[in-house]
């Protein structure tokens, strides 16, 4: 069935209206119901209510009381490193720390590509690329919280252990039976991204018949799956999956209900930095040139209420972050 989709108020919203997603400022009085009819915020469950409402636990130590930006450092071939070479490793690290002088709140290293049509990369691989860097980071002295974006369990276990925060699990927990024991004895936050398929054949025909429904459903369905496996719900972020089997009608789709995902009570992540979705739509065929169209639909997660969004381009949705929070009538 259609999850409830509040309408969030803007700007501060009517003092009387019911809080949203925990954040300052932001409210709604009116939600479309699984019908898609204007009701009033009151006539919802009042549990329901309570969930779209409460304020958020922190993640990896940051209040969610305001948008957080996660920066993105990949450390793939295609970006910086090719295997744990030095120089590599270096630079990676200089990327790391000029995101968070640029304004990141969190980073999440990833070394196994997730886009479209990427082929699997072995685990020893991808630790090679990722746990150096944690493990130089901290020893650089840099004490922001760091995120692995992994879907194996070994590769979290090595970054949880060389000083990482969070897992990034864009699987949900689907790929790896041994990542959700991971997280769960780490007691760390963790990620759960929805996705139809798996990277190497995501876009060759994704369908849903309502796609605001079945990601609403698959991701209760892997909420309920963490709790079982012994993570506490409290430390679960959702995250629709922008892109991740999606085409574009699906991607504005979930964009446009992006308020039914606080039903959870749980901090909601999104990403649509530099997605072709934003190529298509904005003309921009090299994902470097996406970056007017990636933070206009960033403000727009950050008006809808996500409490962390994804981006490469740090420093420039930051200060638009800061000139939306400032006509808002919020601090940023
Ligand atoms: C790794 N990765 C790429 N895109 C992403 C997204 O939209 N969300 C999350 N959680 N991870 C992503």
């Amino acid at each position: 069935m259609r999850p409830v989709v509040p309408l969030p108020l803007w700007p501060l919203g009517e003092a009387r209206a019911t809080p949203l997603a925990g954040l300052k400022g932001l409210r709604f009085a009116e939600a479309l119901d699984a019908t898609g009819r204007v009701v009033l915020a009151d006539s919802l469950d009042p549990a329901l209510r309570e969930r779209l409402g409460r304020a958020r636990a922190p993640m990896a130590g940051l209040s969610l009381d305001r948008p957080r930006l996660m920066g993105i450092l990949n450390v793939t071939p295609d970006s910086f490193s090719d295997g744990g070479d030095h120089a590599d490793r270096a630079a990676a690290v200089a990327h790391a720390q000029a995101l968070l002088a640029e304004g990141a709140d969190i980073l999440d290293i990833g070394g196994e590509s997730t886009r479209p049509g990427a082929a699997p990369v072995p685990v020893e691989a991808e630790i090679a690329r990722v746990v150096p860097v944690v493990a130089a980071l901290r020893a650089a002295g840099v004490a922001a919280p760091i995120s692995v974006d992994t879907r194996n369990a070994a590769c979290a276990k090595a970054a949880l252990a060389e000083g990482a925060d969070m897992i990034n699990d864009v699987s949900a927990l689907s790929h790896d039976p041994g990542m959700a024991e991971v997280v769960a004895e780490a007691g760390v936050p963790l990620c759960l991204m929805h996705a139809q398929g798996s990277p190497a054949e995501m876009q060759q025909a994704p369908r849903y018949d309502d796609v605001l429904a079945e990601v609403y459903e698959a991701l209760e369905r892997r909420i309920a799956a963490a709790e079982a496996a012994g993570i506490d719900r409290s430390r679960l972020i959702v995250d629709p999956g922008i892109g991740f089997g999606k085409d574009l009608d699906h991607n504005l789709t979930l964009l446009r209900g992006l308020t039914a995902f606080h039903g959870f009570g749980l901090p909601l992540l999104v990403g649509v930095s530099r997605k072709r979705f934003i190529g298509t739509i904005g003309g921009a065929e090299t994902p470097k040139d996406r970056m007017p169209g990636s933070i206009a639909v960033a403000l727009w997660a950050a008006r809808q209420g996500a409490q962390v969004i994804r981006v490469h381009d740090v420093k420039e949705t930051r200060q638009a972050l800061a000139l939306q929070a400032a006509l808002m009538g919020n601090e940023g």
